[in-house]
């Protein structure tokens, strides 16, 4: 009875009542299924239930549905921003199973405290043009600061995938290199970029960035982002990149996750080592595997030269849906 409370299957819920009552009111024990036939409220379900707690102490049904119920509500919790599979477990292992239950824990954070307030945002599929129109907004915000900025929308976008589940963009500037190659680099944009769209409303919250911490801070921000139209709070990531690297952030954002994980697999395979930054070769690893020097560089700029290098044929973003 307690489980379908907790799914609202109130008719079940009612019968239980009543079948509980039937049941404290007998004057002779009641074992088997057929003694339970003869009582009111009881069907062929119920009766066999009861035969099978009295035989065996244990009803499977029940056991099956606190295994659901518990996948439920990791499933539930692990859907809020900044709520991982562990944070989920030591939630539901304190009693959390549902978002109000979370909110009021001591331990949250600002971010979760969004992601549980934007919860149903969050977690609605963005439309392909809805994305274009975010990127539209934040391109020509870029342009106005600089008219070199260049912006790419990267993610399930790019691989043609008709709804999003978040906002995934690039800026990058014809010219730039990584911030110890050289001074051009392109890290005041992306300060001035979001001050300017958060003082427009467009920015509704920075849920990683410059003053958030983390360890790429300056070059990455994290947050929701909202056409006004429309109302709906929508994850976006913006990623500053530098020119010189720009085919292997093209090649790591677009993805998928598992496309990712195959061709840097391959790349190991032939002795080389892929990431956001470029393709390199001659790395050197300790015996466990971890990278003690990055090796040479074999190409960062261009996407379809990483390929090449990597001896494959060149993929559309569409063909890079895997799994
Ligand atoms: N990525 C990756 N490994 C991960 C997560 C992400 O290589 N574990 C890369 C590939 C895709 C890119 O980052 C953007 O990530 P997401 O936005 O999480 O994925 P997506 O493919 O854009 O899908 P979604 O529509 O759900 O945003
Ligand atoms: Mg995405």
């Amino acid at each position: 009875m307690e489980y379908y409370k907790q799914i609202n299957e109130i008719w079940r819920v009612q019968g239980y009542r009543k079948a509980i009552n039937t049941l404290r009111q007998q004057k002779q024990p009641v074992r088997t299924k057929q003694d339970a036939l003869k009582l009111p409220g009881f069907g062929h379900q119920l009766s066999d239930k009861l035969e099978e707690i009295v035989k065996t102490g244990k009803l499977t049904r029940l056991i099956e549905s606190k295994k659901d119920s518990r996948a439920a509500v990791l499933g539930l919790l692990e859907g809020i921003f900044g709520v991982g599979p562990n944070t989920a477990r030591e939630w539901y292992n304190d009693g959390v199973r549902n978002l109000s239950n979370a909110r009021v824990r001591p331990d949250l954070t600002p971010q979760q405290r969004v992601g549980i307030d934007r919860y149903h945002d969050f977690n609605t599929r963005i439309p392909r043009n809805e994305v274009a129109q975010h990127f539209s907004v934040v391109e020509s915000a870029a342009r106005n600061i600089d008219s070199g900025l260049r912006c790419f929308i990267m993610g399930s976008y790019r691989r043609g995938v008709q709804t999003c589940g978040d906002i995934d963009l690039i800026v990058t500037k014809p010219g730039t290199k990584r911030i110890e190659e050289g001074e051009k680099s392109l890290m005041w944009v992306l300060q001035k970029l979001t001050t300017q769209l958060t003082a427009m409303g467009f920015l509704k919250v920075c849920l990683l960035g410059k003053d958030k911490g983390g360890k790429d801070s300056n070059s990455k921000w994290y947050g929701a982002s909202m056409l006004e139209d429309i109302g709906i709070w929508r994850r976006i990531d913006i990623l500053i990149v530098p020119w010189s690297e720009l085919g292997a952030s093209l090649l790591y954002f677009t993805g998928n996750d598992l496309f990712n994980r195959s061709i840097r697999m391959l790349a190991v395979k032939k002795g080389m080592s892929l990431n956001q930054h470029g393709l390199f070769k001659d790395v050197i690893r300790d015996k466990n595997w971890k990278k003690i020097h990055r090796g040479t560089l074999v190409e960062a700029h261009d996407e379809r030269k990483i390929f090449e290098a990597l001896g494959i044929k060149w993929l559309e973003p569409k063909e890079r849906n895997v799994g």
